[in-house]
């Protein structure tokens, strides 16, 4: 039992919560370790949402509403902390929602599928899942007319090589990565560097409030090695004055 009291009770609470989604299987172990990482470079940014996550969120609303035909990419650590908010961004943008995961099993699959029914979105599911990415590992596996042709592709907590051959596929990647650093962050053509429950609901709100106008001079300003400067430029800052 977590005391409401508790200084950091929303953080416990989500591990809780993680911790038994990996007991019923829907997050992977290993996804324990990556939402750890995560939580650490939180720290560094304060745990709030920065000047420039908030650019780069409102520059993923500008290009998921200028997509053709795109696809919100979810995984077991997405499902589990953000299935509500995935739900509102769909219903906002059009986005197909498509699971695809690195610790692939089909009973997975299946139970991060129902998680997400239940809150909302309408998972695409149509074909079968066929190994379309040129990848030696079960994130290959996706469906043809799902992330195969999709235009742009949002990918939270990415684990790397993905990232790359999406983008080499000439589609728009736009990920969301606590990590800076990260293979994910530095190959993708946008990263937002915030915690996905801060970062979704956000893209969803600027997606209800860019003009035309906003929308073109966002897509044209597109600069990622700028808001990954800016995001360590930040923490930084942070690390600079944390004990003052
Ligand atoms: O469900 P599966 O089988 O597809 O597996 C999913 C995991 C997350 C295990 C897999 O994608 C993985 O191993 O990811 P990585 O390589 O650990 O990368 C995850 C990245 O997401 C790390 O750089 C973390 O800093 C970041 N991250 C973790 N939690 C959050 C986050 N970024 C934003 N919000 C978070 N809540």
């Amino acid at each position: 039992m977590i005391p409401r009291d508790h200084p950091r009770y929303r953080s416990l609470v989500t591990r809780e919560h993680l911790a038994k989604c990996a007991k019923a299987g829907i997050v992977a172990w290993e996804g324990l370790t990556s939402h750890g990482r995560g939580e650490a470079f939180d720290y560094l940014i304060g745990e709030r949402t920065t000047p420039s996550a908030l650019l780069a969120e409102r520059t993923a609303a500008a290009i998921l509403m200028s997509a053709g035909n795109p696809l919100i990419s979810v995984n077991g650590n997405t499902a589990a902390l953000a299935a509500e908010e995935i739900s509102e961004l769909q219903k906002k943008c059009g986005a197909r929602v498509e699971v695809n995961l690195f610790h692939r099993t089909e009973k997975r699959v299946k139970m991060i599928e129902d998680l997400l029914r239940d809150s909302g979105v309408e998972v695409f599911t149509t074909g079968d899942a066929e190994r379309l990415l040129p990848l030696s590992h079960d994130r290959a596996l996706c469906r043809r007319e799902g992330l195969f042709s999709a235009d742009v592709v949002l990918v939270p907590l990415e684990d790397g090589d993905r990232c790359e051959v999406l983008v080499s596929m000439g589609k728009m990647v736009i990920a969301v990565d606590l990590n800076p650093l990260s293979r994910t962050a530095r190959s993708a053509t946008l990263t937002i560097v915030d915690e996905l429950t801060r970062a979704i609901p956000q893209i969803t709100r600027a997606c209800g409030e860019i003009s035309d106008t906003e929308r073109e001079q966002l897509l044209k300003s597109i600069n990622n090695y700028y808001l990954l400067s800016e995001a360590i430029r930040e923490m930084n800052l942070r690390l600079a004055h944390a004990l003052d």
